[in-house]
């Protein structure tokens, strides 16, 4: 399996996200990823590679890849967010921009038809918590990151079996025109996009992340091509709580397309297995063609701010039974907070899969 990895990711480090009224150290560290690049080199499962982005094609190829899946506005506020931030007040340059206001547009009436030209208001307006910082490098990160999903996409197009983006921040949050959940683009629905856009007819989405992938569920909401299911903490009580409960089915042409399997806190294996099982049926059930994997770790017991209990010898056989799905898979890496632990937990489950699909 090609890993295609981001050296870019450490030019997105924030210092602290808000939890509980109290700003605390961000869980969403560079460490995480250097923790599976370093697994990969104990255990390699194929070439390392990154993609090039120097020349102007793939810079133009990215760019309209990541607009079939985020608004044009929201693209150019996240490219010149940081900018605008310091242009408020030249002391930002040295603190992360987190928003404190929003307009829930749901409720209330406030409006969201007219955007604000304050930058504070504009960061609340494409945003859905405080607890994702906006730093000097997210918009670069994020962007090279994409670079990623798309080369593993690519790679997959072209007949290899399986490839990996190990990217950071993860994206399974970001819908077309909001950050959230540490998440600023949307890697698993630019990879889903791209394979639609390369030739496969019906592509699934399985989100096997500890939260639900409330933004991949948003995007492809109204459409029958892309099938998301997603296996997470039942939202009643875990994150992002607003989305992610079993009668949201999917819209319009996209009704039946969506499928959320929400689990109790605490919930083990055996559990999480039949899910899973479950959710592969769903995907040979769509007639899926190729699938994408937002590879979220934090389902792990000893993750710090979730609540299910596997262990990491169970990701093994959670990448072999993926693999028996027997699509072309792309796996984006996700969450996973127990840094120490990530890296093998990651490995485990690529190396399980990539056993399992061996001829
Ligand atoms: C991102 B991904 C817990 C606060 C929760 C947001 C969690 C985002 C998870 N102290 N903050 O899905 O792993
Ligand atoms: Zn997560």
């Amino acid at each position: 399996m090609k890993t295609f990895h981001n050296p870019e990711h450490t030019r997105h480090v924030g210092q602290h996200e808000m939890f509980r009224g109290k700003l605390v150290a961000c869980h969403e560290v560079p460490a995480r990823l250097d923790h599976v690049l370093a697994e990969l080199q104990r255990r390699p499962l194929g070439p390392l590679l990154t993609p090039d982005l120097t020349s102007a094609p793939a810079s133009t190829a990215l760019d309209a890849a990541l607009a079939r899946v985020h608004s044009a506005d929201y693209l150019a506020f996240l490219a010149g967010a940081w900018a605008e931030w310091v242009a408020m007040d030249p002391a930002n340059a040295h603190q992360d921009a987190l928003p404190s206001v929003w307009p829930l547009p749901h409720r209330h009436g406030f409006r969201t038809d007219r955007l604000p030209s304050n930058f504070a208001a504009r960061l609340g307006a494409y945003s859905f918590d405080s607890g994702s910082p906006l730093t000097a490098g997210t918009w670069v990160a994020a962007r090279a990151g994409a670079a990623c999903a798309l080369a593993a996409t690519q790679a997959v197009l072209a007949g290899e079996r399986s490839a990996f983006a190990l990217t950071r921040p993860p994206g399974h949050h970001a819908g077309p025109d909001f950050f959230g959940g540490y998440c600023f683009i949307n890697n698993a629905a630019v990879a889903a996009q791209a394979l639609r856009d390369g030739g496969v007819s019906r592509v699934a989405v399985l989100d096997v992340d500890y939260h639900h992938g409330n933004g991949t569920q948003t995007i492809f909401y109204e459409r029958a091509d892309v099938l998301t299911v997603s296996l997470h903490g039942d939202p009643a009580t875990e994150y992002p709580f607003f989305l992610g409960h079993a009668d949201e089915r999917g819209a319009g042409a996209g009704e039946g397309c969506n499928l959320n399997l929400p689990l109790p806190r605490g919930t083990g294996l055996a559990t999480w297995r039949a899910a899973l099982d479950s959710a592969l049926q769903a995907v040979a059930d769509f007639g899926a063609q190729a699938l994408v994997v937002p590879l979220g770790l934090d389902t792990f017991a000893g993750d710090p701010i979730s609540g299910f209990t596997l262990h990491s010898a169970d990701y093994l056989g959670i990448g072999a039974a993926l693999a028996g799905a027997g699509l072309p898979t792309v796996f984006t890496f996700e969450g996973g907070y127990a840094v120490d632990e990530v890296g093998v937990n990651a490995v485990n489950v690529l190396q399980g899969f990539q056993h399992a699909a061996a001829p």
